[in-house]
């Protein structure tokens, strides 16, 4: 290397650290759109450009002196999210180029910007029938004390006849800690269903047990013959075993949850009932659309669904809609603040990035009990409309 390109390799480095720090410091602010429910934000708050450089170049020009990126990061989504002394934390799925997904924690001061990844990824213990990829981890602070991430944990189908290098069995995976930092792992959990994904821990105990949110599946793509969100029960998390699963939200035709559906974070608990977040999957000839939806559960039955609004919560848009699975939104985390009610809502979109959404418990509530309910025919949502027409005729 001569003299000069040494020094231009240097001053490469230099406008790379520099670019850098400054999409971490860059603010965000809302959109001019607002539906009174929530507000979207500008910027996505993360992107495969905001984890640390350290983590894909050889810094020493010694040993790389062509300042080559080591290991790429193809995309950053599908991230839990929690309070954490005072500041705001997701743990995020942080894909490399070569599709494998790690965890790795980011945390803002505000929730909205600034998010900066902790020093390095989370080393997640294996159990003895190693993971081939693990993602989309919900963070659940339980009664219990322990922080759990609940996580899929996906593995080469032993059964697949010789040839099929596809076809996966996915379980849910399960790990606990107290400082986000240094994880246990637990043996995955065990029910009926053959694959599960999109498993979710309720926050609190359910008659003394531990209540898990799951999604039966017969395949791994396909939900096949099960499907909806179904609710089962285990006396312990060191051995989760669900014996009886019983599905409570189930999907249906011609709804934006007709293929299938899934939980998105743990819910959240309202005077008014338990507020969730899910995902709903319809297909298209362009191909699956990912919406989300909300809905409220009983406080004293956790199994009955008290308001659930008709359609979607959040859909794909501008931007969102393009990315590595293109017109998806998907949710596994949010916050909420108790000292102002807000609720930060965490999205990825399309595979690629994530977003912040901001809401509160008081619209939440009020969308889920106003909102008029689906009625699953074309006729039905039109006496919605007229009655909303008749009710506004003194206004108008
Ligand atoms: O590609 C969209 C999503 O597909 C899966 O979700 P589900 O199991 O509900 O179909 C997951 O792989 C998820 O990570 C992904 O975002």
């Amino acid at each position: 290397m001569t003299t000069k390109s040494i020094s231009k390799t240097k001053l490469r480095l230099k406008n790379l650290l520099k670019s850098h720090e400054t999409l971490l410091l860059q603010k965000n602010s809302p959109i001019a759109k607002y539906n009174g429910i929530y507000q979207r934000y500008k910027n996505p708050i993360i992107t495969a450009d905001h984890v640390p450089i350290h983590w894909r170049y050889d810094l020493n020009l010694e040993t790389n002196p062509m300042l080559q990126e080591r290991i790429g990061v193809n995309a950053t989504f599908n991230a839990g999210a929690m309070k954490w002394n005072d500041s705001y934390v997701v743990c995020v799925r942080v894909e490399g180029y070569d599709r494998k997904s790690f965890f790795a924690i980011a945390e803002s001061p505000n929730g909205l910007d600034n998010f900066r990844f902790w020093d390095t990824p989370i080393a997640l213990p294996e159990t003895e029938n190693p993971d081939t990829n693990v993602y989309d981890m919900r963070l659940i602070a339980h009664e219990d004390g322990w922080i759990y991430g609940i996580f899929c944990s996906e593995r080469k189908d032993p059964k697949a006849p010789k040839g099929d290098t596809s076809s996966a069995v996915a379980s849910a995976g399960i790990a606990r800690t107290k400082d986000l930092i240094n994880w246990e792992r637990l043996p995955d959990l065990v029910t009926p269903s053959d694959q599960q994904r999109n498993v979710v821990l309720h926050p609190e105990f359910v008659n003394g047990k531990y209540c898990l949110y799951t999604r039966p599946q017969d395949g791994f793509i396909e939900t096949g013959s099960g499907g909806g969100v179904g609710i089962g029960y285990t006396d312990s998390m060191e051995k989760a075993i669900i014996t009886e699963e019983t599905v409570i939200f189930n999907k249906k035709y011609h709804t934006v949850y007709e293929l299938k559906n899934g939980l998105g974070p743990a819910p959240i608990k309202t005077e008014e009932g338990w507020l969730h977040l899910a995902h709903g999957v319809r297909n298209t000839a362009a191909g699956l659309r990912y919406v989300l939806y909300v809905l409220m559960t009983h406080l004293d039955d956790i199994t009955k669904v008290k308001y659930q609004p008709a359609g979607y919560f959040m859909a794909p848009n501008d931007e969102e809609i393009v990315g590595d699975v293109s017109n998806v939104l998907f949710s596994n985390g949010w916050i909420h603040n108790e000292e102002d009610d807000s609720v930060y809502i965490y999205y990825a979109s399309s595979d690629v990035r994530m977003h912040v959404a901001v809401s509160s418990i008081a619209a939440l509530i009020d969308y889920c009990k106003n909102t008029p309910e689906d009625h699953y025919r074309s006729s039905t949502s039109v006496q919605s409309i007229l009655k909303l027409i008749e009710h506004n005729k003194p206004f108008l």
